[in-house]
């Protein structure tokens, strides 16, 4: 579909779209008026164009993608879908002829923040990927009306303010009702036999009503739209006895029951608790899902017997697991189906993704809970762990490895070992992780059915974190390589031609300073601070997490302040240090932590002493669209979780992509961008996966402590506080237990660091490590990892390229 208008069509459309959809002409339209008519323009014609492209996939028999996950951060889409429709000069232009400013109406958007880091993006970047290789897609979700929770900062302690999303966010999304489904909790199950059929009835249930609402990802030049769908919970029926007996206010709360399903996404990352209404989430999620699924494919098969070859379900970790017992359900008590022929129909249907290795965040589910909320569908878990088991025993498998494996054992569901047990297909996210699942966390699998294992490094929509968060440099890229990288990044790779090219690599500096310009005038904006464009940008910008080892950045900070302090005309290479990062609202250490970089940073900009060659920046409510300001302007990428601990990050990808040099350890993707760069384009410190395993035994934080005086100084200096404040927990925690070894790698960090400032100041030479991270960063395209997932995982392929003639 051409999605290209002649300039006066668009300013007809729009003005039109102002009249009908909000009764106003354009004098008096807002600006957020004029956003939603635009995005309304926008969405209409992504509708017209999805219809197009699903009818050929339909004719053409093409594979459909379903991927389920509970979080997909998407950030803002007015900007995303009009550069990959390639229509933003024409709506500029016919904006600008109307007297209004795009860059001004993309102000107007929120950020869609419907999840809560690396996973929900990745998520968001993977729509973007299917629709631009064109495998016709679907994403399902939640409808949240409160998305991650907006970051306050009061007094350095992180306060949680309701991000209502939806005035401006829910133009995008279109209401289907008609598709509405039922789910059902709570209850009991009557099973009997009638004839040779065996009949379960799931009695006195709780229904709601599962409402879809769809929105579009546009492709890179329109050849793809992929459908996002997500699932609002409202009541299934008011209940007018309730009403009529005067019992208004308990029919009243009935509705508020269910409608809460839907109300807030949970803002944990790498944790979770076991809440029932997490639980109620998720069976909501992919109860409504699987039904829909099946459904559409029974109205255009009338079976599911090919369900496998014309559809993968992808389960993007452990949370829409229950998608597994519920597609059971679904074959087995309403389509007919026997045990033997659904289990296979599901096993080569659905595929799992593992996003972490965090013991904490490998869900488990309480049976009495999970029997209680959901009773059919634990008697299948029970079913499926009965034949789980029953098969291991055949085989000889030790009857402890077994139970290990089992998806119910100890009273818990759990939902890895489900996941496993049931699919197809398990894949981590970066060669490390794969490896890791494979040697620890599912190795008892991994022994028994090592086939099944794969890895699928991840991927980010570089469309959106180069060419849109960073004109300048994309722009300066096109010019030398021509502009096949857009659809193609691997083509970045001709810029290594540059590497040492004097003149490119001053246009690529200068592309960078302003980059800095334009997130100091934030800064200054925001934190009412002035910051040195010439200064080291050095960013850590990730959830704050304990493994994540922002207390490691902050405590080397803290170092060279005192170093500074003692030492003030020494020779330093100007520094700032910028972090963005939310907690989970419940995970007091991580908030002490982001305490300890806010008051590290008041003393450190108010001592006149330092202050014109360091400071330290807390950004408060760090999300999508600050990330797309922030990545640009960075110089230094911080990635130094512990090794072995982070399963692959994506923000080291970003950064690379814009040309910012990473510090970091060997863990997650950062070994495959060190394979990438080579050793002279990347800063690496720290011990190694291995090292941390060997060491993790006998580690006594306090050899590394009484061993380098800088960091002891640092640490007392935490007891001692600062602003009025001390940071005894982190202190205590660091000296007496330190599970993520910062005191084990602080010194090869501080000697990493050194060596950033001694290369920064060789401009030139940084300059071209800087080149030489762009150039090698197309291995980290969504493009690729989508075609991997195609490839190896669904066995899927593209919309041929002439299936509309
Ligand atoms: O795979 C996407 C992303 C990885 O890049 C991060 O390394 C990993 O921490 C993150 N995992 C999660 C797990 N969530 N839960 N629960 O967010 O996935």
């Amino acid at each position: 579909m051409n999605y290209r208008q002649p300039v006066g069509k668009i300013k007809e459309t729009l003005l039109s779209t102002l009249d009908r959809v909000f009764g106003v002409s354009l004098e008096n339209a807002t600006d957020e008026q004029c956003y939603k008519a635009v995005a309304l323009t926008v969405r209409d014609l992504m509708a017209a164009g999805r219809s197009e492209y699903m009818a050929n996939a339909e004719k053409t028999h093409t594979k459909q993608v379903y991927y389920l996950c509970m979080e997909f951060l998407l950030g803002r889409s007015l900007k995303n879908n009009l550069f990959n429709l390639g229509i933003e000069e024409d709506f500029r232009k016919a904006l600008a002829e109307l007297g209004l400013k795009l860059d001004c109406l993309y102000e107007q958007e929120p950020d869609a923040g419907l999840g809560n880091g690396g996973l929900g993006r990745l998520a968001a970047c993977f729509m973007d990927a299917l629709a631009t290789q064109g495998y016709p897609a679907t994403g399902y979700s939640l409808r949240y009306e409160y998305g991650i929770f907006r970051q306050k900062l009061v007094d350095g302690w992180q306060t949680e303010l309701p991000d209502f999303w939806l005035p401006g966010g829910k133009i995008w999304m279109q209401a289907i009702p008609e598709k509405s489904v039922e789910v059902h909790f709570n209850g009991h199950i009557e099973e009997y036999w009638n004839n040779q059929y065996h009949v379960v009835n799931h009695k006195d249930y709780t229904k709601v009503t599962a409402v879809p609402y769809d929105m579009y990802i546009a492709g890179m030049d329109g050849r793809g739209i992929s459908r996002l769908r997500v699932w609002a919970a409202s009541s299934a029926e008011f209940d007018m006895n309730l009403f009529n007996s005067g019992n208004y206010m308990r029919a009243m709360e009935q509705n508020a029951m269910a409608e809460v399903i839907t109300k807030v996404l949970y803002p944990e990352d790498n944790h979770l608790e076991g809440k029932s209404l997490r639980l109620s989430q998720q069976y909501f999620l992919v109860s409504a899902t699987i039904q829909d699924i099946i459904r559409r494919h029974l109205f255009k098969y009338s079976t599911l017997d090919n369900l496998p070859d014309l559809v993968a379900i992808h389960l993007n970790d452990t949370h829409p697991v229950l998608a597994i017992p519920e597609m059971m359900r679904v074959m087995l008590d309403e389509c007919g189906y026997g045990w033997d022929a659904a289990w296979d129909i599901v096993t080569r249907t659905i595929a799992y993704t593992n996003h972490t290795v965090m013991k904490e965040a490998l869900e488990c589910w309480g049976v009495e809970l999970f029997q209680s909320r959901l009773p059919r569908i634990y008697q299948i878990v029970e079913e499926i762990n009965r034949r789980f088991c029953a098969q291991m025993h055949e085989k000889g498998v030790d009857g402890y490895k077994v139970g290990r494996m089992a998806p119910l054992n100890d009273g818990y569901v759990k939902m890895a070992n489900l996941a496993v047990v049931s699919s197809h297909s398990v894949n981590g996210v970066s060669q490390l992780h794969s490896d890791i699942l494979k040697n620890t966390v599912f190795h008892d699998f991994y022994t028994e059915m090592p086939e099944r294992f794969t890895n699928v490094t991840n991927g980010i929509a570089h469309r959106r974190w180069l060419n849109q968060a960073n004109p300048g440099l994309a722009g300066l890229i096109t010019g030398l390589i021509g502009d096949s990288y857009i659809h193609d990044a691997a083509q970045l790779q001709k810029l290594g031609r540059f590497a040492d090219d004097a003149s490119v690599l001053g246009q690529m500096a200068k592309v960078k300073r302003e980059n800095k310009l334009r997130l100091a005038e934030y800064i200054k904006k925001e934190n009412c601070m002035e910051v040195d464009p010439d200064s080291i940008f050095d960013v850590q910008v990730k959830r704050m997490h304990e493994y994540k080892r922002q207390h490691m950045n902050a405590l080397h900070i803290l170092s060279v302040y005192q170093w500074l302090r003692e030492n003030p005309n020494a020779e330093f290479t100007p520094h700032t240090y910028i972090f963005g990062a939310k907690a989970a609202p419940g995970y007091y250490f991580a908030k002490q932590m982001i305490r300890f970089i806010v008051d590290l940073g008041n003393t450190i900009n108010s001592d006149p002493r330092v202050n014109q060659k360091m400071k330290v920046i807390y950004l408060e409510d760090y999300r999508v669209t600050l990330a797309e300001l922030l990545t640009p302007a960075a110089d230094l990428s911080e990635q130094i979780s512990l090794a072995g601990t982070e399963a692959s990050g994506t923000s080291n990808m970003k950064f690379m992509i814009n040309g910012a040099v990473t510090i970091g350890t060997l863990d997650g993707a950062n070994v495959e961008i060190h394979d990438a760069v080579g050793d002279d384009n990347i800063l690496l410190f720290g011990m190694t996966a291995a090292e941390v395993d060997a060491l993790k035994p006998n580690y006594d934080p306090r050899t590394y402590f009484n061993a380098s005086p800088a960091m002891k100084q640092a640490v007392e200096e935490l007891n001692t506080g600062f602003c009025g404040v001390k940071f005894n927990d982190i202190a205590d925690s660091l000296l007496n237990h330190d599970p993520y070894m910062v005191l084990a790698d602080f010194d090869s960090y501080a000697k990493a660091q050194k060596k950033a400032e001694t290369l920064y100041g060789d401009a030139k030479n940084w300059q071209r490590m800087c080149l030489m991270n762009t150039a090698n960063a197309g291995r980290f395209a969504a493009d690729r990892a989508i075609r991997e997932y195609a490839e190896n995982i669904w066995h899927a392929q593209p919309l041929p390229e002439d299936a509309a003639e």
